[in-house]
Parts: structure tokens; sequence; C-alpha cells
């Protein structure tokens, strides 16, 4: 059982809620003075930082880019004296990879995992009626016993390096937002859905979770606030007559309203949107509402200029955007839970999303990328350390579930991208994983994980946990590339046809294809790299996936442009984007737009 509340942070007649983003006091702690000298209690020099955001891109020096180690934030925060009959939270959308929070010099709470929300419960520690120092202590380093994985080491100037074993620049921070949060004592903690659809009407079993023992009733109120149905008790069903369904690019959202009440009147109240809709795997069919659906769309990353990984409105709005001008209907939050405001707008757009927690890296490679198709083995599973590691997983995939499931939007788990699976090793740590995950969700979603190029028929040892078999294929990228291409088409199909031998009567999808491609770059005939090449390689990859029935979905990588670690593979980034990382169209945005607009949402049905 989770300590706090995962619920999404709202003002209601029982809550107050007050933001506190915008400009925090930002010190690095090279040397580790932090703890020693008490910044707990107020942190050094005068630096001021924007929350949220990721600090690395701000500042001109490559030291404070590339740093890994202790970072301290500070603001000072009033708690009104009209809260003191609450109880009052710091809310962390997310602090990467792990943070302390310290609140007039005492330390609160510490939490790893840098992806998801987090509660300080600092009622006890403020003074009300006036303003409290807030030091969080946030720390970027790597490790083998964490997600996402990778290592931390020292140079030979004694400076500290991050070295991902994962293909994204490991930007950190306070990169969500941060909110001051009253509740009553007795408030709504959590609550789960489940839907059954029997011809016009619905059926909303629901589940309250309180921290009290007072009634509990649930109202639902339609689009234009009008209550439809409603029910009493913890337990129960929601009857709904005439239910308008959540349909893929068609949503309605109903407002889902909670409350506690006592003989005074209302204890606590919570509010959130829902949507009515079912999610199954029938053989190789992925049916939503009973009805087959074809996924087309991105693997995504949350990156962009100057902020990084940090929640960006605007970039949000444009991404939606570009993907309904695209004619996408889905994508897969690569490598990491995203920020909470855009399963929101998922929600609100009827895009499905394959949610993914941040166990990436599960491969001992500063260069996966090129690896994975060598068939090098590096014994993941097999460390010392295996067992932490599935402790630290576990838990994100409970914050994780906690955290998302009640958007309609998501509609399976990605437990992992890209592990070693090549090995037995790994066979009883999936076991866990996929086992908690069903245990944890009460729709019993379909649960996925991307599989890397070397995990094949006859090679992968874990493909049978999957509901969904999500591969990650570069067959004209990574493997024969360039004039090679015909080739790397006659491997691609080779594999296609071993996955077809093996009667799965499960769907797959592609979670990843693609190609690096420089979006100023022409060449006729083409070369790798050119927007000629990008658009050659579409061409053949498509044509195989058109050849297979079971193949059920298209995500190519990536949506856009992103920054990587520097190397000599890497131009300043991935540039696998169908869009730059300035959100404008290369020209396979035109390709696969014309291919994704005439595809029917029911294709291969
Ligand atoms: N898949 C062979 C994981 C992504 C990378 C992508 C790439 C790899 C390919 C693995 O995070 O960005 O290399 O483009």
């Amino acid at each position: 059982m989770l300590e706090h509340s995962m619920l999404y942070p709202v003002a209601t007649v029982s809550r107050r809620l007050s933001s506190m983003d915008g400009m925090w006091k930002f010190c690095l702690d090279g040397q580790g003075a932090g703890e020693k000298e008490n910044w707990g209690g107020g942190i050094p020099g005068k630096d001021l930082i924007p929350v949220p955001a990721s600090f690395q891109d701000f500042y001109t020096e490559k030291d404070v880019r590339e740093f890994a180690g202790d970072f301290w934030y500070e603001k000072d925060a009033f708690v009104p004296g009209e809260w003191k009959d609450k109880r009052v939270f710091l809310r962390f959308g997310a602090a990467t990879h792990r943070a302390a929070v310290y609140v007039n010099g005492k330390k609160i709470t510490e939490h790893e995992g840098g992806f998801l929300p987090f509660l300080a419960d600092i009622t006890d520690a403020v003074s009300y009626d006036s303003y409290n120092k807030i030091v969080v202590k946030v720390n970027n380093e790597l490790t083998v016993t964490n997600i996402p994985c990778g290592e931390t080491c020292v140079l030979p100037n004694g400076k500290k390096m991050n070295k991902p074993y994962f293909d994204f620049f490991n930007y950190a921070g306070l990169q969500r937002s941060v909110h001051l949060l009253a509740i009553p004592k007795e408030h709504v903690f959590d609550f789960d859905l489940d839907y059954e659809i029997s011809g016009k009407n619905a059926k909303i079993r629901y589940s309250v979770k309180t921290t009290g023992e007072h009634p509990v009733s649930v109202s639902l109120l339609d689009e234009k606030g009008v209550e439809v149905a409603s029910s009493e008790g913890k337990d129960g069903v929601i009857d709904v007559a005439d239910a308008r369904l959540w349909q893929v690019r068609n949503a309605y959202l109903y407002h889902l309203i909670i409350r506690i009440t006592d003989d005074d009147g209302i204890v606590d109240e919570y509010g959130q949107k829902i949507g009515i809709r079912t999610i199954q795997i029938k053989g190789t069919s992925i049916l939503v509402n009973g009805e087959p659906v074809y996924l087309k769309g991105f693997g995504k990353h949350e990156d962009c200029d100057v902020v990084g990984r940090g929640f960006h409105i605007g970039m949000m709005k444009r991404d939606f955007e570009l993907m309904k001008w695209i004619g996408a209907n889905s994508f897969r939050t690569a490598h990491y839970p995203y920020s909470e405001e855009i399963y929101q707008m998922a929600d609100e757009e009827g895009f499905l999303v394959i949610d993914e927690v941040a166990a990436v890296g599960m491969f001992e490679s500063l260069m996966n990328f090129m690896e994975a198709s060598t068939g090098k083995k590096t014994a993941f599973f097999e460390k010392e350390t295996t067992p932490l590691l599935l402790k630290a997983h576990k838990k994100a995939i409970e914050e994780l579930i906690a955290r998302d499931k009640n958007h309609p939007c998501v509609i399976a788990w990605s437990l992992l991208n890209e592990p070693e699976t090549t090995n037995e090793a790994a066979v009883p740590y999936f076991k866990e994983v996929f086992d908690w995950a069903h245990e944890l969700d009460v729709q019993k979603r379909p649960r996925t994980f991307a599989l890397i190029m070397n995990s094949v028929p006859g090679e992968c040892k874990c493909y049978a946990f999957s509901d969904i078999i999500a591969l990650n294929r570069y067959y004209g990228w990574y493997v024969k590339g360039g004039y090679e291409i015909s080739e790397a088409e006659m491997m691609f199909r080779k594999e296609m046809d071993a996955w077809k031998e093996l009667r799965l009567n499960k769907p797959f999808i592609f979670t990843e294809y693609g190609a690096d491609t420089l979006g100023l770059e022409h060449k006729l005939p083409s070369v790798m790299w050119s927007q000629e090449y990008q658009e050659e390689y579409l061409d053949m990859t498509n044509e195989v996936f058109d050849s297979y029935d079971f193949i059920k979905g298209e995500q190519i990588w990536n949506f856009a442009d992103f920054q990587t670690t520097e190397g000599i593979l890497r131009v300043n980034g991935n540039k696998k984007g169908i869009f730059t990382r300035q959100r404008q169209p290369k020209d396979a945005a035109y390709l696969l737009r014309k291919r994704w607009k005439k595809l029917p949402l029911d294709y291969k049905s």
C-alpha cells in the first residue's frame, strides 16, 4: 500500500491548492557539502532557476550541463492559517531521479524515482500564517539498482559523469509542477473504476479508499455538468443509461465526483474526468469498446529546447496538434511516465496511450542502439544487485498504476523497454513484474514490453509474458542500411515469418522503427541520413507491415528529434524524428500523413 495518495491535485469545496511553480533558488553541490553544512535550512548563493524545468540547458558551462551529483532548490511558501484543521502537503509532480524534502530545516521525506509524483506531509513542520522555507535536495546519478539504469563514474579530473544505458539525455531537476496542498484529515485517498458496456447502457464498478469511516457517495456528471447517475457506498455500481462512450479520437468525458459526508455536510470532495470504455485483447485484435483498432502513432519523449524534459504546456499543445494533423491515434510514453497533464490531454483528444514505466537500460551497454543487433550478452538480470533493482522497479509500477489507472487513454502498460531477454535469468524477473502489474490493475489492461532487436524467436525467453508483442526493429538502419536495404527487407520478413510460425495468436505492434534524418539534408539518389532515405526506409517498412495480418499497430521512433548523450553516432541528439526538435515536419511527415489518413481504424480486422 502506498504511503500517500497519488490523486492529481485539485481544489474543491474541501481541498485547497496553491502553485509553487516559478523561480526557485538553485545551487549545485559538486563537493557534497550540503548535508554537512545543513543546506536543508537554506542554500547558499543567489542563483534563480525556473520550475518546472530540467536544469541543464539554461547554463553556458559544460560542467553544469554534464553535472552529476546533488543539486539543491529553495523557495519560501506562505501557509494560510485557514489550513490549520487540514493536512498540508507539498506535492512534487516529479523530482528526477531522487529527492529529499526539508521544511524550515527539518527533513520531511525522501523519494526515489524521477518520473512519478510524491507527497511530503508537512503538517507538523509548518508555521501557519507565515512563510516557510522549503528546500529540496535532488540527485541525478544513475545506478543499476534503480530505473532508468546506467552508471556514474568519476573522471580522472575528479568530476562525476553519468553514463546512461539508454539513448536520451539524462535531464534532471524539478521537471514538473510543485504544489502546496491542503486536504481534510479524513479524505479520499484512491479510487478504482472498471467498465461493462451492454447495448446502450454501461455499468461503472467503483471502489473508493478513504482514510476514515464516514459514508461515501459518488455522482456522475455529463459534459454539461448535469448529474446523470449516482451511487452510495465505498464500493458499488453506477448504472449509466444511454452511456456516451469514450472512443478513439472521439472522446466523451464524464466528471466523477466522490464525496465523504457526515452530519454536518461534506467532509471531503474529489473530482476527476473519466471516460467509459473497455479494452480487450482477443486473438490478434486490440479491441476498444469491443471494436478492433489499429494503432498509428509514435514513440515520444518529453524533450524540447531550453527546458529539456521540463513540462512545457505549449509544447504539449503543439505535439497534439501535430499528431492530429498527421493522422495518428496513439503514442507510447517512451521511456518513462510523462507529466499527468499529457494524459489528461490524451483523454480529451481520444488518443490511445501505452504507458511505460522508466525501466529502460536493462542491457548493460552505453550504446545499446548499436550493440542490440550484434547478439551481445551482458547477463543483466544475474547481478548481485538485481533484487534491489526489482524492488525499485515494482515500486515504480505501483506508483504508475496508482497514478494513471483512471485515465481512459491508458490502454496498456509497458513494463520494460529493450531489456536483455536472451538469458534464462530474465524469466523470474519478468514473471514478478508482469504478475505485479496484473494484480494492481483492476481493469486488467494488457501488459507489454518493447523487444530489443536481438529478442527474436528462438532467442527471446520472455515474449510469452506480453499480451501484446511490441517490437523495436531497425531493419534498414542499424541492420543493413543504405544500398543494402533490399537485404534488410529479406531479413525483416524472415523474422516476421518466424514469429508467424509460432502461432502466438496475439496482436503484434511496432513500438519502434525509424531512420536518423537531418532536417535540412537532401540527396538524390539518397544516402543514409538524408530525407530521401527516410522515405525509402518507410516505404520498405510499411510494405512489410502491410504483409502480415497479425501486425496491429505502428508507432514510429520518434515523434521528434531529441537530445541524447553526445557521441560519434549522435549529431547533437537522435535525429529519427518525423518532426524536428522545434516541431516542424521533415519530408517523411507528409508520407506518413498520406498513409495514416487512409488507414481505417479497424485496418486488418
Ligand atoms: N531503441 C536498437 C531505444 C531508443 C533509442 C533507439 C535508437 C533504440 C534502438 C535500439 O531509446 O533511441 O537508437 O534510435
